[in-house]
C-alpha cells in the first residue's frame, strides 16, 4: 500500500491547541454556517481526512454512506487515525484528532497535505458539533473503537479484537440543537462533490450509499456498525453510486464534454511535478496536472483547483497556463505555416471552445481576492507555464491532426472576433444601447437612484399588466419579457443583441454588454426575476439566467439578481387571511389549526371554481370531535393568477414579499446545469426542466 515513503506520524508532532467548547458556541466560525452548508461542510472534513491520505498514496478506496436517523460513516483503507499514546495530553492520539481543536501534524509542510476544507480544523470540529460520534481504526493487527458524546469521550480509546485490515471509520449525528434546519442530507450535492473529488485524486474509488430509507432499525445498524467495514457491493439495494476515474483529469474532461462536440480525438493531459526556484535555492516542490479539449462551442470552459480546492476568481496557476496556451499557439500555427505572418491569436481567441481542467498542488498555498478562491502563490505561474507549455507543444508535434483541428477552430474564433467586433460596433454606432431610448415596454419607476430602484423582469405582458398596478412606482419598475427569450448558449454577440427581447433587457439595465460593459451605470441594485411556478417560468427563468450568467456575471457575483418567491397557496381561515410559500408551510399551518385536508380538494386547474363555491358556503366540518370551520383554499399556478393587490402585497411589497438572492456558489456544478438546459442535449435537459421545475431550489 505505502508507495510513498514519508515519515511516520509521531505523537509528538501533534500541536495542541484548545479546547471543543469555542466550536459549539461559535459554530459558523467553524463551518461557515449552521444551515445545510455547515451540516454538509461536516461530511467535507472527514472526507478530506481521507482523501490526504489518499493523495498521500495510502489509502485508495473511500466509503461514505447515509444511514437512517441522520448518521454519517465514512471509511479509508488508510493506515488508520495514530492510535499511541499523545505524551502532552497523555490520551491516544485519536482522542487528541477528535477532542483538541486544531490538532493534528497536518499544519507541517511535509508532502501535500494541505487541508481542502475551507475551514480546514478537521475531525474535532465534526465531533463538537454531533450527539454522538465513533471511530474506528484497524491498525498494526488490532481494531480500536472510541465513542464521544457532543464532543466528549464515553470512554478511552480501547483495542476490541483483531483485525487483518488497516484504515479508519468515523460514524456521527450531527446535533440537531446546533443545526436547527434539521439534518437532512442532499443526496445530489454529496454525489456532485464526490465525483468532482474521485476526478481529482486519480485511481481512488469512492462509493457513496444512501441507507436512510433502508428501513435498517437501530439493532441493524448496530450490527452494521460491528461487523462491517465496507457496506458498499454492487449488488446493493439501496441507492449508491461509485467513482473511480483511471484517466483522473482527462476522464473529468471527457465527462464535461459528454454532451458537446469535440473536434479532435485526442484528450490532452499531463503530470508532472516542478521544482520552482522563485523561493530561493533550495527550491519547492509543485504538482501540475493539466487536462483540455476543444469543442464547437463558443464559451471556454477553464475549471481550476489548487490542493482540490476549487478557485473560482483562478489566480495565478490560471495565468500560467493562459500564458502557455497563447504562445505555444501562436508558436504552433507560424512554424507550420497554418496561419498568415501578420495573424495572431490573443488569449481569447484561443480560449473559445476551450475545456480545461487546471490542478496545481502546493506545499504551502496562498489565497486571494474577495471569497479567497483565487491562487496567490507565485511559483504556481511558472510551474504551470512550464510544465504544460512544454508538454502541450510536444502533444501538438505528436499529434497533427489534433493540432489542425484546434488551429482552424482559433483562426475561426479570430475571424469571428473581427466579424462580431464589427457587428456590435454598427450596433452601438446605431444607438441601440446607448440607453436613450428605453424600451416601450419597460415601465420604469420614478426614482434615479439605483441603489433604492428595482427592475422586476415578468413573464408575458397580462402579469407585466398586473405587476405594473400592483407596484410602488416611485421604486420599483417593470420589464415584461414576452415568451422564449432567445437561447444564448449557441449564439453569438451580434445575434444575441439581435434579439429584441434581450435588447430591451440591457438597455434597461443601463450596463450594456461585452467589452463596453460597464457596472457602474448600472440602474437598479435589485433586478427580479419573476416567472410563473411552472415548466415554462422554470425555462425563461433558466433563460433570464443564462443570459446573465454569461454575459452579466459581475451582476451575480455583485448580489444583484434575485428571484421571486411567489406563494403557492393563499388559505383563508376565518378571519385570518395567510400567503404559503411551499406545501411543507401550507401543511404545518393546516396542522397548527387542526385541519386534515382531503387529497381532492385542490386541483390544479380548478381554484376558480373551487374557491367561489367554498367561499359561497362557509361549509362546517366534522372531521375533527369539535366543530371547525373549513379554509379557503387558493393555489396560484402563475403570477397572472394574483391579482394586482395580492402579487403587490406576496411578491412586490419589501416588508413581506420573498426574494432569494442569485449566487455562483458551485460553479462547476451550475456550468454543468446550464449546458444540459442550454446545450445541445435535448433529452437530459428535457428531463431535468420536469423534474426541476417545482423545486423550489435555485438552479443558478
Ligand atoms: C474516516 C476518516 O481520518 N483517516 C486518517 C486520518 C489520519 C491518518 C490516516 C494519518 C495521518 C498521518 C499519519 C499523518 C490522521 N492523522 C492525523 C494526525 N478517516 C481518517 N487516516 N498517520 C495516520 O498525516 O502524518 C490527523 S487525521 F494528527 F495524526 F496527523
Amino acid at each position: 500500500m505505502a508507495e510513498k515513503k514519508q515519515k511516520g506520524y509521531d505523537a509528538d508532532s501533534i500541536q495542541v491547541l484548545e479546547g471543543l467548547e469555542p466550536v459549539r458556541k461559535r459554530p459558523g466560525m467553524y463551518i461557515g454556517t449552521t444551515g445545510p452548508e455547515g451540516l454538509h461542510h461536516l461530511i467535507w472534513e472527514i472526507f478530506d481526512n481521507c482523501r490526504d491520505e489518499a493523495m498521500g498514496g495510502f489509502a485508495d478506496r473511500i466509503e461514505v454512506s447515509l444511514l437512517p436517523d441522520g448518521y454519517i460513516r465514512i471509511v479509508d483503507n488508510g493506515r488508520g487515525m495514530p492510535t499511541g499514546l499523545h505524551p502532552k495530553t497523555k490520551v491516544s492520539a485519536v482522542e487528541t484528532i477528535m477532542t483538541v481543536l486544531h490538532a493534528g501534524g497536518k499544519f507541517g509542510g511535509e508532502g501535500y497535505k494541505v487541508s481542502g476544507g475551507l475551514h480546514g480544523v478537521g475531525a474535532s470540529v465534526v465531533n463538537a458539533l454531533s450527539i454522538h460520534t465513533r471511530v474506528e481504526v484497524h491498525q498494526n493487527g488490532s481494531k480500536f473503537i472510541q465513542e464521544y458524546e457532543i464532543g466528549k469521550p464515553k470512554y478511552a480509546l480501547k483495542k476490541v479484537g483483531a483485525s487483518k485490515l488497516h484504515g479508519t471509520i468515523v460514524t456521527w449525528k450531527p446535533d440537531e440543537t446546533i443545526f436547527k434546519e434539521g439534518i437532512e442530507y442532499d443526496w445530489q450535492k454529496i454525489v456532485s462533490r464526490f465525483r468532482q473529488q474521485a476526478y481529482l485524486v486519480k485511481g481512488l474509488t469512492i462509493n457513496i450509499i444512501d441507507l436512510r430509507e433502508s428501513g435498517m432499525n437501530e439493532k441493524q445498524v448496530k450490527s452494521l456498525l460491528d461487523d462491517s467495514v465496507y457496506i458498499y457491493d454492487e449488488n446493493i439495494i439501496a441507492p449508491s453510486i461509485s467513482f473511480y476515474f483511471e484517466g483522473g483529469l482527462s476522464s473529468l474532461v471527457s465527462f464535461y464534454n459528454q454532451s458537446q462536440k469535440v473536434i479532435h480525438k485526442n484528450v490532452f493531459y499531463v503530470e508532472k511535478d516542478y521544482t520552482s526556484k522563485d523561493k530561493g535555492a533550495e527550491g519547492v516542490n509543485v504538482g501540475v496536472e493539466i487536462a483540455l479539449q476543444y469543442t464547437d462551442d463558443m464559451n471556454p470552459r477553464l475549471v481550476a483547483f489548487a490542493n482540490n480546492i476549487y478557485t473560482l476568481e483562478g489566480g495565478t496557476h490560471v495565468t500560467g497556463f493562459k500564458t502557455a496556451l497563447t504562445r505555444i499557439l501562436n508558436t504552433y500555427a507560424k512554424k507550420s505555416n497554418l496561419v498568415k505572418d501578420d495573424e495572431s491569436f490573443t488569449g481569447d481567441d484561443v480560449l473559445e471552445g476551450l475545456c480545461a481542467v487546471v490542478s496545481v498542488k502546493l506545499q504551502e498555498i496562498q489565497f486571494e481576492g474577495q471569497t479567497k478562491s483565487k491562487l496567490g502563490s507565485t511559483e504556481a505561474q511558472s510551474a504551470v507555464s512550464s510544465i504544460f507549455g512544454e508538454a502541450f507543444s510536444s502533444f501538438l508535434e505528436e499529434n497533427p491532426d489534433d493540432a489542425k483541428q484546434i488551429i482552424s477552430k482559433v483562426v475561426l474564433a479570430v475571424r469571428a472576433r473581427k466579424a462580431a467586433k464589427a457587428a456590435k460596433d454598427s450596433i452601438l454606432r446605431k444607438g441601440a444601447l446607448e440607453g436613450m431610448t428605453l424600451p416601450g415596454k419597460l415601465s420604469d419607476c420614478q426614482s434615479r437612484k439605483a441603489e433604492e430602484s428595482e427592475l422586476f423582469i415578468v413573464e408575458g405582458d397580462s402579469a407585466g399588466g398586473t405587476a405594473v398596478q400592483g407596484r410602488n412606482r416611485k421604486t420599483q419598475a417593470v420589464l415584461p419579457l414576452r415568451g422564449k427569450i432567445l437561447n444564448i448558449e449557441r449564439a453569438r454577440l451580434d445575434k444575441i443583441l439581435a434579439s429584441e427581447q434581450v435588447r430591451n433587457l440591457v438597455i434597461a439595465l443601463g450596463t450594456a454588454i461585452g467589452d463596453v460593459f460597464d457596472i457602474t451605470k448600472l440602474r437598479y441594485h435589485k433586478v427580479i426575476i419573476a416567472t410563473d411556478a411552472d415548466v415554462d417560468g422554470a425555462h425563461i427563468r433558466t433563460l433570464i439566467l443564462t443570459l446573465l450568467y454569461r454575459y452579466f456575471r459581475p451582476l451575480i457575483e455583485g448580489g444583484f439578481i434575485y428571484v421571486a418567491q411567489p406563494p403557492l397557496y393563499k388559505i383563508k381561515y376565518g378571519k385570518e387571511v395567510g400567503y404559503y410559500y411551499s406545501d411543507a408551510e401550507k401543511d404545518a399551518y393546516f396542522k397548527k389549526i387542526g385541519y386534515e385536508q382531503a387529497d381532492s380538494e385542490i386541483k390544479e386547474g380548478e381554484e376558480e371554481d373551487n374557491i367561489e363555491e367554498i367561499e359561497g358556503e362557509e361549509e362546517e366540518t366534522t372531521s375533527k370531535s369539535k366543530t371547525m370551520k373549513k379554509p379557503f383554499i387558493q393555489r396560484y399556478k402563475g403570477l397572472g393568477e394574483m391579482n394586482a393587490d395580492e402579487l403587490g402585497e406576496t411578491t412586490m411589497d419589501p416588508a413581506k414579499r420573498v426574494l432569494k438572492q442569485v449566487r455562483i456558489e458551485d460553479i462547476v456544478a451550475t456550468d454543468r446545469v446550464i449546458d444540459v438546459l442550454m446545450g445541445t442535449d435535448v433529452p437530459s435537459r428535457k428531463s431535468f426542466i420536469q423534474s426541476n421545475a417545482r423545486a423550489a431550489r435555485l438552479d443558478v
